[in-house]
């Protein structure tokens, strides 16, 4: 039982209300409830959630569609487990990323822009190549720094894809444990560079790994790594390389779906999330847990980003907008719709705060708390805007319901728009209809915003004057070697 001091506002009378534990945890979750509490405790929730440091599980897909989970609408691939994360916690329609891997990974692991973090196009690249000199500066600070400094067991587990070179692997950026292939699963043989690394902490365990077991391997991994450290806080951060191309998954998922290798392979993802609900339950951690899945980028190929117009590698919303779940029993309030703009930027100062860190204040952070939106407080507000790169291009904004593009993509061609086109995200959210010329105030305002964030992080051919700089590794090589012919 739960007791809780009630003064009643008219008669100031104090009462006493005993709530079942569940009914209080029922309470603690339902947004509607929130409102109804006495005012100190709604205070005391909407300050900090209580109950010790949660656990985070953070599982980041590589170019998963939009809309290839249950919950954002799929019905050639069934989900069950991942819709689940959705019915009992929060799924968030508006939540972006960006347009392919590493400066995706890079806003998630910084909470910034990846302009602001060197990162955009790292060495005049889009993504991070094996042997390459530059990647994630080991200056950043990265959620897994700022969590272990707050006692938290950390692993990264699965697709690194932030340099790997030794001052940039995850061992280096505070991750305790890494398990994985530290960039994409097609970087090998057949692209005329030396076979696929498989590595464990900072070594390469295995060269050329069989791709259709790494979803199993990783899953075993993470349970492991959870079951060892049940009685501590940890933070598992699962990137799984799956279904990037070549996309593969092992024998008793293969042919499940008529989506042939990608659908299979996400079933299968499916089922790893499975196995780790259900190990955080038979461990009791499910209400100190905070279980989050996110796609990197928009889906590609084989992928499905219906309703969003355009794919992978553009800032179309389906390049850079993303399926996001969140869920927290007893704290994110079950079943609910979350409409406001967020990023995987937001998700550094978010689990910060929950841990009881800060967030870097010796540097700008791009990224805003957003837990008053995953616990669903009344009136709680989204980013203001958020930007749209590609590589070093500027190419859009959001505000509201507005989307201003102000250089437009066609496969590789980036064209200058101007005047740039104005799509309402909210009536069309397919990017139609340019309503430019009917909106000038809309216009002018975003111009306004595009104009001082081309001034901070840069644009094609301009430096922003508030970017850190790209780590570089002189003696960088590759982690393996292409063999002789024989
Ligand atoms: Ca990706």
């Amino acid at each position: 039982m739960v007791v809780i001091k009630h003064r009643d506002r008219d008669t100031g009378r104090i009462t006493d209300s005993a709530l079942s534990r569940r009914r209080f945890l029922g309470l603690l979750g339902g947004a509607a409830a929130i409102g109804a509490m006495p005012g100190a405790l709604r205070k005391a929730m909407a300050a900090a959630p209580t109950g010790g440091k949660p656990n985070f599980v953070f599982i980041f897909t590589d170019d998963q569609g939009y809309a290839d989970l249950g919950c954002f609408g799929s019905t050639t691939i069934k989900t069950p487990n991942v819709d689940r994360i959705a019915a009992e916690g929060v799924k968030l329609t508006d939540f972006y990323a960006a347009p392919v891997c590493t400066p995706s990974r890079t806003s998630l692991m910084t909470g910034c822009y990846p302009q602001r973090a060197g990162m955009g196009n790292p060495g005049g690249k889009n993504v991070c190549y094996p042997g390459q000199p530059e990647g994630l500066n080991p200056g950043e600070i990265t959620i897994a720094k700022l969590l272990k400094g707050q006692g938290y067991a950390t692993a990264c587990i699965g697709k690194w894809h932030l340099g790997d070179q030794p001052p940039f692997l995850p061992t280096s950026h505070g991750f305790d444990y890494y398990f994985g292939i530290p960039f994409s699963n097609n970087m090998a043989n057949a692209y005329g560079l030396p076979p696929l690394p498989l590595m464990r902490g900072d070594k390469v365990i295995e060269e050329n790994p069989k791709q259709a077991l790494l979803t199993q391997r990783y899953t075993e991994e993470a349970i492991a790594f959870i079951k060892a450290n049940k009685d501590k806080p940890f933070f598992v951060y699962l990137p799984h390389n799956m279904p990037h191309n070549p996309v593969a998954a092992s024998e008793k998922f293969r042919g499940r779906t008529t989506r042939g290798a990608y659908g299979d392979a996400i079933e299968e993802i499916d089922w790893s999330t499975g196995q780790i609900l259900d190990t955080l339950k038979q461990l009791g951690l499910d209400e100190k847990t905070l279980v989050m899945y996110v796609s990197d980028n928009g889906g590609t190929g084989g992928g499905d980003n219906t309703p969003l117009r355009g794919s992978k590698a553009s800032t179309w919303e389906g390049g850079i907008r993303v399926c996001a779940v969140a869920r927290w029993p007893g704290k994110i309030p079950a079943g609910t719709v979350c409409k406001e703009i967020a990023s995987n930027m937001d998700i550094l100062p978010t689990f910060a705060r929950l841990a009881g860190a800060e967030a870097p204040k010796d540097r700008i952070i791009d990224g805003i708390d957003i837990w008053p939106l995953l616990s669903g407080q009344a009136g709680a507000k989204g980013r203001e805007t958020f930007f749209y790169y590609n590589t070093d291009s500027l190419q859009a904004v959001r505000g509201g319901k507005w989307k201003m593009v102000v250089v437009e993509q066609e496969r590789k061609t980036f064209t200058k728009l101007d005047p740039p086109k104005l799509y309402d995200l909210e009536k069309d959210i397919g990017e139609t209809t340019d309503v430019a010329a009917q909106n000038p105030d809309v216009v002018k305002k975003l111009m306004g915003q595009i104009e001082k964030c081309r001034a901070d992080l840069g644009d094609r051919g301009a430096a922003g004057k508030n970017c850190r700089p790209v780590g570089y590794y002189k003696d960088a090589k590759t982690l393996t070697t292409k063999k002789p012919k024989a």
